[in-house]
């Protein structure tokens, strides 16, 4: 399977990795404008060497009591990055969005995917992602950023995914987006408990044949730091681990931070599942 991603093909034949790059300001680097547009093509160009098949840019924070971003910052933050990514690299520049204007603007800039965590339920989001004609990835989050952690509960959580999840693949087919450019995730860690996340895991399969392709991102998360006791800095084995089960099940894209750690465990499980 071969998703056009504006131009850009991306193959899901085997598991491969989708690199993040984050754009939402820190308060330690305030380099002004240019430096932070130099200091981010740096990092894509090493995440691109690194083995990543595309890298996705985000200018929101959906962290638990991160300030919300208007569309204005949000197109100042991803614009500029986006453009110049999808202009000087080889592999597609995913868009993390909820913003129809984002999306809108992002898709002219040569953005080749939109990565919404939303599920593009945000007014307007579904008619604009259907009309920029690059795929899109639909994720499950229980509530909204604020208060997806207030005791996430579920008398089912796989089936209750795999049904929100159908309901938006249809909504989008109805819309004018078909199957075949659309990606599906679970959405690890957006308003899940621990075992919620674990389910999620263990039962991945269900989710292949949703829709063209099944995105995860485990990489870093909370779910690895409660297994492990570990700070953000000490989850890599961990991820690992969890980058392996999930593609072991036919997962085709693991967001990762760390990436060519991610490759190399991805190449090692496609080696074996090309065995019969
Ligand atoms: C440490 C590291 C703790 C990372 C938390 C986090 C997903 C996503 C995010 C995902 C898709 C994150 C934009 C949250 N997660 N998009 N985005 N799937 N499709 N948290 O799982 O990385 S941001």
């Amino acid at each position: 399977m071969r998703l056009d991603c504006g131009g850009k093909p991306l193959d899901l034949g085997q598991p491969v990795v989708m690199g993040v790059l984050n754009v939402t300001p820190d308060s330690f680097s305030d380099g002004g404008r240019y430096l932070q547009l130099t200091d981010a093509l740096r990092r894509a160009e090493a995440i691109a060497a690194e083995g990543a098949a595309i890298i996705d840019v985000g200018g929101e924070s959906t962290r638990p009591g991160a300030p919300p971003v208007s569309v204005q910052e949000e197109l100042d933050r991803v614009l500029p990055v986006v453009e110049r990514l999808a202009r000087e690299l080889p592999i597609p520049i995913s868009v993390d969005t909820s913003k129809p204007e984002v999306m809108r603007e992002a898709a002219r800039a040569g953005a080749g995917l939109i990565n919404d965590v939303r599920a593009l339920r945000l007014p307007g989001a579904l008619e604009v992602a259907a009309a920029c004609g690059v795929p899109v990835c639909l994720m499950h989050m229980r509530g909204e950023p604020a208060t997806m952690q207030r005791e996430p509960d579920y008398a089912d959580v796989v089936t209750e995914v795999y049904g929100f999840l159908a309901e938006r693949v249809r909504m989008c087919a109805d819309a004018g987006i078909s199957r075949d450019r659309i990606l599906v995730d679970p959405g690890f860690g957006f308003g899940k408990t621990l075992e919620h996340n674990l389910s999620l895991l263990r039962h991945l399969d269900r989710f292949v044949g949703l829709a063209a392709g099944l995105l995860v991102g485990i990489s870093r998360k909370s779910m690895i730091g409660a297994l492990l006791d570990a700070p953000i800095g000490e989850r890599l084995s961990g991820s690992l681990a969890a980058a392996v089960i999930a593609a072991w099940q036919g997962a085709h894209i693991i967001r990762a931070h760390e990436v060519q750690e991610t490759v190399r465990a991805l190449r090692v499980c496609a080696a074996v599942l090309a065995v019969r």
